[in-house]
């Protein structure tokens, strides 16, 4: 499955970077959000996700990720996240960056972990000038009601601390995030149609400073061709076998029974 460069390499790693997308956590029942299935194929982002749709319909648009926030209540972290929380563990340095919101790294024990895109979970004022702007709270009801909650210092709009098509990232997150990318030697880049920017660049960034670049996807990606190795598995068989080929037969089992999901 992996080279014995890929393994070996990994196991010598001063820095390990890691970029994942939806696919890691499509084996823990979570929508992709393009290909076959995927959630955009069956909702539009610009109607749904997106700074114009809250504006024009809050409800409706937190009418959509009440219902996102009720699929992944139950859902638990799979295989492939354990497998990088192993890996973090033995890693000297170690970084997790993941457009993913779902919650489910942070569940398997991840701790380095920078979440670009934002977190389900997270609830922020849409008033950028309101001291709750940059103090997201976790708000794990399900569902949220009433809609369309509002903040309770400056009576605007909360909203889901989510970063919509067209908003910057966190500046501090993209700051470490390339950081990692520039500084790593070796790259996991697993479940990410690498269709997104600023992320798609990072496994590039990694390339030109001379990482190793390892692909996990059961289907070939935009970077594909540019990167050192590509897996075409599912994450979830995948980074276990590369953790335990790396590091041993332990390496990828969860760190403790009954850890929770979403
Ligand atoms: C498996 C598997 C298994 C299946 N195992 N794998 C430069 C050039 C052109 C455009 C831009 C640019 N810079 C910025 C932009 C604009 C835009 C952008 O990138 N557009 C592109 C579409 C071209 N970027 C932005 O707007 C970003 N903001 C920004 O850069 O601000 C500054 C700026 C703005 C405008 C112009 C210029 C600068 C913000 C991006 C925010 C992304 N938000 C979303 C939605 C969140 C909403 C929500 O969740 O409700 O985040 S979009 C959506 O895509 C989500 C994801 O995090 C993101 C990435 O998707 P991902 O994770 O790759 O999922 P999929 O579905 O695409 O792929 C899944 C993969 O898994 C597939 O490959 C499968 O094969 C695989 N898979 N099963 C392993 N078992
Ligand atoms: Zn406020």
């Amino acid at each position: 499955m992996f080279s014995r460069e890929a393994v070996e390499r990994l196991r010598r790693a001063r820095s390990v970077a890691v970029l994942t997308g939806a696919g890691v956590s499509a084996e823990s029942g979570v929508p992709t959000f393009r290909g076959a299935g995927g959630l955009w194929r069956s909702h539009n982002p610009l109607t749904l996700a997106s700074v114009q749709a809250f504006a024009r319909d809050p409800k409706l648009v937190w009418e959509f990720y009440n219902w996102r926030r009720e699929v992944l209540a139950p859902l638990k972290p799979n295989p492939g996240h354990y497998a990088l929380a192993a890996i973090e563990a033995r890693a000297p340095r170690f970084t997790l960056v993941t457009q993913n919101v779902d919650n489910l790294h942070r569940a398997a024990g991840s701790a380095n972990l920078i979440e670009l895109h934002g977190n389900l979970w997270r609830v922020r004022c849409s008033n950028m000038d309101c001291g709750e702007a940059f103090l997201p709270r976790e708000d794990r009801r399900v569902p949220i009601e009433p809609l369309p909650p509002v903040c309770g210092r400056c009576g605007s709009l909360l909203r889901p601390h989510i970063v919509w098509f067209g908003e910057m990232l966190d500046p501090e997150n993209l700051r470490s995030a390339a950081l990692a990318a520039k500084e790593c030697d070796y790259m996991i880049v697993a479940g990410t149609s690498g269709a997104v920017q600023p992320a798609a660049s990072m496994p590039l960034a990694a390339m030109r400073a001379g990482a190793y670049v390892v692909e996990v996807n059961p289907e070939p990606t935009e970077l594909s061709g540019l990167l050192s190795e590509c897996v075409q598995a599912p994450s979830g068989q995948a980074l276990p076998r590369l953790a335990e080929a790396a590091f041993g037969g332990s390496a990828s089992s969860p760190p403790r029974a009954g850890s929770r999901g979403g």
